[in-house]
């Protein structure tokens, strides 16, 4: 063999090492903390609040009730700007819950025109409720200015907090026929339906004919649910029927975990991650309700397909909430 040949060869050596090496560190070191840029839009538009098509006035960010989800890992910097639109009527605010910030400054509203920005540093993993602040704090959320921010533990998975094979986000809200009647908003009098994720019955093909869209999963699959009450007044007691939550993790926290759930009892503003496993061996479903009859029969029912031929692209990535 050439000298020069040899030489190459150990070359090569050294560098498939090095680049060994170097995946190897990649994989083991913890994910680095970042900054993320979360810009977002304060708007007051029309949103179609069911299957068939009816529309409501809404406010809501980014145009859709509910806004875009946030998704961080823990120690991120959030870096968040609010811009309100020169066209809205009203001031709007960003309260994040999973933020640790000053409620006179960073949460302050702005006027139509303005801008408001500021940064926190996400230190608690979970998941959290975020939401519009500007008096009437009530109409604010009524009308659909509230989303969710999930904080991924630095941690990553482990036994006790195991990698999901789907998830979804659920979010609860009540519909007021006049979301501008304070008295009804206090009173709790007058509201019409129970949304998910912004529409009544959104994903449940039994009761409203109109669905198009229902949460899916493969038999024996771990699903997480990422749940939100953003009612104005009413706890949500989230069952899933024909199942029981393998773990509950109270405010999304691996740290907090219930074993064996039938009903958990989420309170106004709480956000909580609910993990379900199907029986593997044969198709079923659940049905995902607050089992709060009134809130059930104004739409709060949302069903889960445990189905072989599940769609394989819902529950991951962008798909974990289902416009
Ligand atoms: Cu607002």
């Amino acid at each position: 063999m050439k000298f020069t040949t040899r030489c190459k060869k150990l070359v090569t050596a050294v560098v498939f090492i090095v680049n060994v090496f170097i995946g190897l560190t990649l994989l083991t070191r913890p994910a680095l903390a970042e900054i993320v840029k979360v810009t977002m839009h304060a708007m007051e538009n029309k949103v179609v609040i069911d299957n068939k098509g009816t529309t409501y006035d809404s406010w809501n960010f980014d145009g859709a009730m509910p806004g875009p989800v946030v998704r961080v890992k823990e120690g991120d910097t959030v870096d968040f700007t609010l811009i309100n639109d020169k066209t809205n009527q009203k001031s709007h605010s960003m309260d994040f819950h999973a933020a640790v910030v000053d409620v006179l400054s960073e949460f302050t509203p702005v006027k139509p025109g303005e801008t408001s920005h500021y940064t926190f540093q996400a230190n608690y993993p979970g998941v959290f409720m975020y939401h519009c602040g500007a008096e009437s704090m009530a109409e604010h959320i009524a009308r659909g200015m509230f989303g969710i921010i999930i904080v991924d533990p630095k941690g990553g998975y482990n036994d006790a907090y195991p990698k999901p094979d789907r998830e979804y986000v659920l979010i609860q809200s009540q519909l007021f026929s006049h979301a501008s009647d304070h008295h009804a908003l206090m009173e709790n009098t007058g509201w019409k339906n129970a949304l998910i994720n912004g529409k009544v019955f959104h994903y449940d093909p039994v009761h409203d004919p109109n669905a198009t869209l229902s949460l899916q999963a493969k038999p024996g699959e771990l699903v997480r649910v990422y749940f939100v009450n953003a009612n104005i007044n009413m706890p949500v007691a989230l069952h899933p029927i024909a199942g029981i939550w393998e773990r509950v993790y109270p405010n999304g926290n691996p740290k907090n975990i219930l074993y064996g759930m039938a009903t958990y009892n989420v309170a106004v503003s709480e956000a909580s991650t609910c993990d379900i496993v199907s029986p593997a061996d044969h198709a079923t479903n659940n049905a995902i309700v607050d089992h709060t009859m009134g809130a059930a029969h104004r739409g709060a029912i949302t069903v889960l397909m445990n189905t072989p031929d599940a769609d394989p692209k819902l529950g991951k990535g962008k798909n974990i909430l289902l416009r």
